[in-house]
């Protein structure tokens, strides 16, 4: 296990931030949130690696190689927050901290996106921050782990 990476993982459609729907999402692309927090875990003496997947399945698999390559895992699952059980079991089998980010104020919104599977396994939740959420997450992992 890599002591000090944390793995930022994507969920569905996130790979169209800063393309569309600013008025929601903002207008920083994915790569600019990999960026930001590549610099900022430099700071924090981290190392991140950020992915993305449209796929279910592919998440789940992302998780499984975090449990041998991450120290930590950030995950904005996006619309699989609210269906996923895969992906909470697939979180449960992982051992380090899990933090969740939304982008929007999911409570804010539709009332099916007021329930989570996934933050029964997450040590906290950053919604409405924009992508600021992750390099928020970023700094409270930097706690978390020590
Ligand atoms: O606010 C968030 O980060 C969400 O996880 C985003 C999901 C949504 O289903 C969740 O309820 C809340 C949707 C991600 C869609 O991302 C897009 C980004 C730009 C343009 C279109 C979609």
């Amino acid at each position: 296990m890599h002591s000090r990476t944390i793995h930022i993982l994507n969920g569905p459609n996130l790979n169209l931030l800063g393309k569309r729907e600013p008025e929601i999402y903002g207008r920083d692309t994915l790569e600019d949130v990999a960026r930001t927090c590549a610099a900022l875990a430099v700071e924090l003496g981290l190392e991140t690696a950020l992915y993305q997947s449209n796929h279910e399945g592919e998440i789940v698999e992302m998780i499984h190689r975090a449990r041998e390559a991450a120290a930590g895992i950030i995950i904005n699952p996006a619309a699989y927050t609210h269906t996923s059980v895969a992906i909470l079991d697939a979180l449960n089998a992982f051992e380090g901290p899990v933090l969740e980010v939304h982008i929007s104020n999911v409570h804010k919104r539709e009332s099916f996106r007021h329930h989570s599977y996934v933050s029964l396994r997450a040590e906290g939740v950053i919604a409405g921050f924009g992508v600021q959420g992750y390099e928020l997450a970023l700094r409270r992992m930097a706690v978390l782990l020590g």
